[in-house]
């Protein structure tokens, strides 16, 4: 299993749920720690230089794990069931650009609270808002080598795809061999019955995985059952990256530190590869 931990560019808002700003010194500072790779949060393409940030990773034996894009939501306002024709296009243009960032580093593009919300208007006419753009963008990104992942994300945040069943349906409707999805276990633990049951039953479509404590604190630092999460990962073969999307609390170092500590732990007595 590789790890990964979530940065961002140092302008990022406050509401970015990242460890590390700053992504020269978030890669070296997550190779020192131990992680594999990083996960980029962007809210905007131009805050990576595709060639610096290529020589960048070779020179931390580093890998980017996915491209998330929780800010295009919560700094640009812009998600899938949106219906102004002007600002669809806005969304398009941002997630054509990701696509094409992830087609040279790490081939998943996350599509979390960007899937937006319904908010009182009618759930058939913001679930067709959301499957059309996911098949468009879906559509865009498989010649690219690209896979789209959704993220099922709690009731507090968003009231649309709030837990693994929901979002297996969307994945149907949208039925393109590159959309999947993403399970995030902080979301988990306030939707989904039983977390290691969850992500048995929806084994076949997940492609990546956040992970956070209960407080969304670093693994470890509260009382999440990993012995139930990592049994379900080993009973369905996961391989793919886990990523740490957490507060930086009680500072950045601290909570990545504690992070990578706990999860090798982890990793060792079920997988004995770390
Ligand atoms: C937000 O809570 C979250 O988990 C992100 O990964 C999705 O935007
Ligand atoms: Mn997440």
């Amino acid at each position: 299993m590789k790890l990964s931990v979530a940065i961002a560019d140092e302008h990022a808002s406050a509401n970015a749920f990242v460890v590390f700003r700053g992504i020269d010194t978030s890669v070296k500072k997550a190779h020192a720690l131990g992680y594999d790779g990083v996960e980029l949060a962007l809210k905007d393409p131009t805050e990576i230089d595709r060639s610096h940030l290529k020589k960048l990773l070779q020179e931390n034996g580093m890998a980017v794990s996915a491209v998330s894009t929780g800010q295009v939501w919560a700094a640009r306002s812009l998600c899938f069931t949106e219906e102004d024709e002007g600002k669809r296009d806005e969304v398009r243009k941002a997630f054509h650009s990701f696509i094409d960032i992830a087609s040279d580093f790490g081939q998943l593009v996350n599509i979390g609270r960007t899937r937006g919300g319904i908010n009182g208007r009618d759930p058939k006419l913001c679930g067709r808002l959301f499957v059309d753009m996911a098949q468009e963008l879906s559509d865009y990104a498989a010649p690219r080598g690209v896979r789209l992942i959704l993220e099922p994300v709690n009731r507090y945040e968003i009231d649309f795809v709030n837990n693994l069943d929901e979002c297996a349906e969307q994945v149907k409707l949208v039925g393109r061999s590159n959309f999947s999805m993403m399970p995030d276990v902080f979301h988990m633990n306030i939707e989904d019955a039983h977390i290691g049951e969850a992500l048995f039953r929806n084994r076949d479509i997940i492609s990546y995985i956040h992970f956070a404590d209960t407080n969304r604190h670093a693994p470890g630092d509260g009382h999440m059952d990993w012995d139930e999460i990592f049994g379900a990962l080993q009973a369905i073969g996961y391989k793919g990256w886990t990523t740490v999307e957490i507060l930086p609390y009680p500072d950045p170092d601290t909570a990545a530190k504690r992070a990578v500590d706990f999860l090798k732990g982890v990793y060792g007595r079920y997988y004995g590869d770390c």
